[in-house]
C-alpha cells in the first residue's frame, strides 16, 4: 500500500528542506517505499478534517490504509520498523542504542538549535537579543563539542546508517548558515556525509520542486 504524507503547499523555507516532511521523505527513500504526498496550506491545517489527523494542525501526517500518524520522528520510527535492518540495526542492542540516539537528536540538540532559529525569526528587534542569541549559542557550542568528541572518526553515530542520523542530520543542517558547525569539521563532514546520501538528494528534490511549482 502507498503510503501518503502530508507537506507545506508553500514552504516559509522556499524549498530549502527545512520543514519535516523532508525527514519522512528522506526514511521513505531510504527504505524504497514510492508515497504520494498531499499539499497543505496554513488554512487547511486548521481545520478539523486535518486535525482528525494531526491533533496540533501541522505537518507532516502518514496515512497507510488504516493507519495514521503524525510527528516526523514517530512517522520515522514506524518506517524504519516497518523495513527491518535499513534504519535501525537488527541487533536488541544496537538497535536500543540507535533510538536512544533518536531521541538525543529530538530531546537533547534540536530544542535550543530550533530555539536559536525562533530567536533570530521572532525577537531580533528586543532589546535582549544578542544577549539571549549568545547564551543560546553557547548552550549549542557546547552540545556540539561532545556530539564532535563521541562521532570522532566514525562516519555515522552508532556503527551503520540509521535513523537517529536521519534525524540528527535534519536537526544540525538548521546551523549551516551558522558558522558553530564550522567550528567542528568532524560534524560538519558528517552533515555533508548525511546530505549527500542519495535517498536525501531525492528526498531533497521531491520538497524542492513543490516550492518551484512542479509535482510534488
Ligand atoms: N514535532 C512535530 C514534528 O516533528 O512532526 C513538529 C511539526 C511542525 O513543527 N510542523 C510545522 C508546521 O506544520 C512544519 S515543520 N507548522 C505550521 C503550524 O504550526 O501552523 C517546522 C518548520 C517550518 C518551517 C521551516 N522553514 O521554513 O524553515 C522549518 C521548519
Amino acid at each position: 500500500m502507498i503510503p501518503t504524507i502530508t507537506a507545506f503547499e508553500s514552504s516559509p523555507d522556499r524549498g530549502q528542506g527545512h520543514a519535516r516532511d523532508m525527514r519522512v521523505r528522506w526514511a521513505l527513500e531510504e527504505v524504497g517505499q514510492p508515497y504520494d504526498v498531499r499539499l497543505v496550506s496554513f488554512a487547511e491545517m486548521k481545520q478539523p478534517a486535518h486535525k482528525a489527523l494531526h491533533p496540533f494542525g501541522q505537518i507532516p501526517t502518514y496515512q497507510e490504509g488504516d493507519l495514521a500518524l503524525f510527528e516526523s520522528a514517530g512517522i520515522v520510527f514506524h518506517i524504519a520498523e516497518r523495513h527491518p535492518g535499513v534504519l535501525l540495526p537488527d541487533g536488541v542492542d544496537a538497535r536500543s542504542r540507535a533510538i536512544a540516539w533518536m531521541f538525543a537528536a529530538l530531546n537533547t540538540m534540536e530544542p535550543v538549535i530550533f530555539d536559536r532559529t525562533l530567536t533570530m525569526i521572532l525577537e531580533r528587534d528586543k532589546a535582549w537579543y544578542e544577549e539571549r542569541l549568545l547564551g543560546l549559542e553557547q548552550r549549542i557550542r557546547g552540545l556540539l563539542a561532545d556530539l564532535s568528541r563521541h562521532l570522532g572518526d566514525s562516519d555515522w553515530l552508532d556503527g551503520g546508517f540509521s535513523a537517529a542520523d536521519l534525524l540528527m542530520v535534519t536537526v544540525l543542517r538548521r546551523l549551516e548558515t551558522s558558522t558553530l558547525l564550522a567550528e567542528f569539521p568532524n560534524l560538519l563532514a558528517y552533515v555533508e556525509r548525511g546530505r549527500a546520501r542519495p535517498a536525501y538528494q531525492r528526498a531533497f528534490e521531491a520538497q524542492a520542486a513543490v516550492f518551484a511549482g512542479l509535482l510534488r
